[in-house]
């Protein structure tokens, strides 16, 4: 996992800020020492923009975050039950593509189950640590319980092994639907630590620290899984999925994302979130 800011470039700039040095000296100083990470802007564009969320882009990493074992760079990974094709990865934001992550039959049956159980999908408002109807997402959905069904919960050992990850920290299985014109606009999947609803919500399980959206049906046209920060689609095949994570609750991570309006057909995904603990 890529780390945004090291500890000591962290103290550094928490010290050279406390002693009043204004951000552009900082950025003149680290440029003449030959600093040019990424994170490193990112980091001095926000504290620039007097952004509220400086203390969290500053502070400490998570260290242990979900995430397959790519050393060696392997193009396909065991996970138990099936042979997971590695596509495409990314730093910064930490994003993984993958390839045979379900079977046709395995797409279907989540489908079938879901089908019957949909609703209008909610998202929980950290305002208040309530669900509420959303009109970013247009979607229908439903979620699972951890183990309900077969499928379920064969895909959850299966995610476990991947993406090196205890099985019961992470959330119950969500699906959504997308019918033609429906959407999710650009958010962050963890929970905003400035709002009042939040410390009720990490009481069950802490923090989510990654995501994956699992592609169960294609649509025609449009649905692709967007990253406007670093430009990239993902497109939503079948049986493929993407993987992100973020090591802290912040912008720096780039983790914005959403999903892009379907032009032709239905798009439905599945989508497992992470969190730092146990999620009871
Ligand atoms: O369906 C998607 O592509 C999508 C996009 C953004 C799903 C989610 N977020 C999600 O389930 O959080
Ligand atoms: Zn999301």
């Amino acid at each position: 996992m890529s780390q945004p800011i090291s500890p000591e470039l962290r103290e550094w700039l928490v010290a050279q800020l406390a002693a009043g040095h204004s951000v552009p000296a900082l950025r003149a100083s680290m440029r003449a020492a030959g600093w040019q990470d990424s994170a490193t802007d990112v980091a001095l564009a926000q504290l620039e923009a007097g952004f509220p969320n400086v203390e969290v882009a500053l502070a400490p990493a998570r260290t242990e975050m979900p995430g397959p074992d790519l050393e060696g760079a392997p193009l396909y990974i065991d996970a138990g039950d099936r042979r997971i094709q590695v596509l495409q990865t990314m730093r910064h934001p930490r994003v993984i593509v993958f390839g045979n992550l379900l079977s046709g039959e395995e797409c279907e049956g989540l489908i079938a189950a879901a089908r019957v159980r949909l609703a209008r999908s909610l998202t929980v408002e950290t305002r208040t640590g309530g669900e509420v109807l959303n009109v970013d997402r247009t979607s229908d959905g439903m979620f699972f319980e951890r183990g309900e069904n077969e499928i379920v919960a064969r895909l959850e050992q299966r995610l476990a092994t991947l993406l090196r990850w205890p099985l019961e920290y992470g959330e119950g299985l969500q699906i959504l639907r997308y019918a033609p014109g429906a959407q999710y606009r650009p958010h962050y999947d963890y929970f905003d630590p400035h709002e009042s609803g939040t410390p009720t919500i990490l009481k069950r399980g802490g923090q989510r620290v990654a995501t994956l959206v699992m592609y169960l049906q294609e649509p025609e046209q449009g649905g692709a899984t967007t990253f406007p920060d670093v430009g990239l689609e993902v497109a939503p095949v079948r049986g493929t999925g993407v993987f992100f994570s973020y090591d802290r609750p912040d912008p720096v991570t780039r983790t914005l994302h959403g999903g892009a309006p379907v032009l032709a057909g239905e798009k439905w995904v599945a989508t497992k979130w992470l969190r730092e603990r146990e999620f009871k």
